[in-house]
């Protein structure tokens, strides 16, 4: 598989990455607009994408969408129709937007399209309707001009499936990348692929344009083996992704389960609109889940980023490991998540 290391030196708009200082993630004012800020270091390509959009004075929700595209483009990458499949050996792919003025739209379980996201915006601008899942998403998809792609698995997805069928115990994988690769310590162990590859691969994307407004996007493949039909955190509004436009804008990578029970990224929002910056939001969503269950929460990954209207961001995860994306015209980098555990 082209795990996201290996993706980073296949794209073009990778080069920042090789060349960006790491710091500690901190609230701190960028003073920004425009600003995008993503998940994880595969986020550093998607950022220089939504960057065109918004340095020319473009929407956020344009800016977003195709931060979204470009990963989803990438067949041997970890997001979209590259990824992993469910447990069946079916690729559902979910996605979600929302801009400004709280219009949203959504797409879950999804298959053989390869843009989810711009079916989202379809969703948001030509229907009454936030979500459409499975079969009946695939054809308001095809009904409005998006292809039908091929069932194949992309080779990493096959290989990876032909080796989980090997055993085809149900253990849903998540990531966490300060356990050793292969270590097993809870109901959702091990957090690597035979190939040592993490499995986090959700991208999460927020930006303030230079209006001022803000916007937001979620894509993947979510939970590799997953149950046929399981639905994360991802596409759903208030969980993977919030954006309210007088406060600011969420998202999350990790255990989708473990986010939609706390409402995550709606939570971290009404932490910010409390006068909480982002990053104290986002640790104290994560407090929430680890609360609910502490020792689940050992064995378990969540992160979150948020922007808020002031141009500031921040992050926070369960465990170590989680990093973010950050594009400004004042800087181009990855931080490093401060975490819990
Ligand atoms: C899910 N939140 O499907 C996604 C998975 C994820 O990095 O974020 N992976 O639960």
């Amino acid at each position: 598989m082209l795990n996201r290391r290996k993706f980073l030196q296949f794209s073009a708009l990778a080069a920042p990455l090789l060349t960006a200082k790491r710091s500690l993630a901190s609230s701190f004012d960028t003073g920004n607009k425009p600003l995008v800020v993503s998940t994880w270091d595969s986020g550093m390509a998607v950022n220089a994408e939504a960057w065109k959009i918004l340095s020319n004075k473009g929407s956020a929700l344009d800016a977003v969408e195709a931060g979204a595209v470009h990963i989803e483009n990438e067949i041997n990458c970890c997001v979209g129709l590259g990824g992993y499949p469910d447990r069946d050996g079916i690729v559902t792919l979910d996605s979600c937007i929302m801009d400004h003025q709280s219009n949203c739209g959504a797409v879950a379980g999804i298959e053989r399209i390869k843009h989810p996201v711009s079916v989202a915006r379809k969703v948001m601008e030509k229907t009454p309707h936030v979500i459409l899942v499975g079969a009946g998403a695939q054809q308001f998809a095809v009904e409005n001009g998006f292809p039908l792609e091929s069932k194949e698995l992309s080779d990493s997805g096959k290989k990876a499936y032909e080796e989980w069928l090997k055993k085809s115990e149900y253990k849903p994988v998540i990531n966490i990348e300060n356990l050793p690769a292969k270590e097993g310590n809870g109901p959702f162990a091990p957090h690597f692929f035979d190939d040592g590859t993490p499995n986090h691969d959700t991208m999460g994307l927020v930006a303030m344009d230079m209006n001022g407004n803000l916007s937001g996007a979620v894509t993947t493949s979510g939970m590799a083996f997953k149950v046929h039909g399981r639905v994360g955190d991802s596409p759903i509004i208030g969980a993977g992704l919030f954006v309210d436009n007088e406060v600011g804008a969420a998202t999350s990578s990790g255990l989708g389960e473990e986010v939609i029970r706390i409402c995550g990224t709606h939570l971290v929002v009404e932490f910010m609109r409390q006068g909480y910056s982002p990053e104290q939001a986002c640790k104290k969503a994560c407090e929430r889940i680890v609360k609910r269950d502490p020792a689940k929460a050992k064995t378990l990954q969540v992160g979150f980023l948020a922007i808020n209207k002031k141009g500031q961001y921040g992050c926070y995860a369960i465990q170590k490991g989680f990093v973010i994306s950050v594009k400004s015209d004042k800087e181009n980098q990855l931080h490093q998540s401060k975490y819990l555990i």
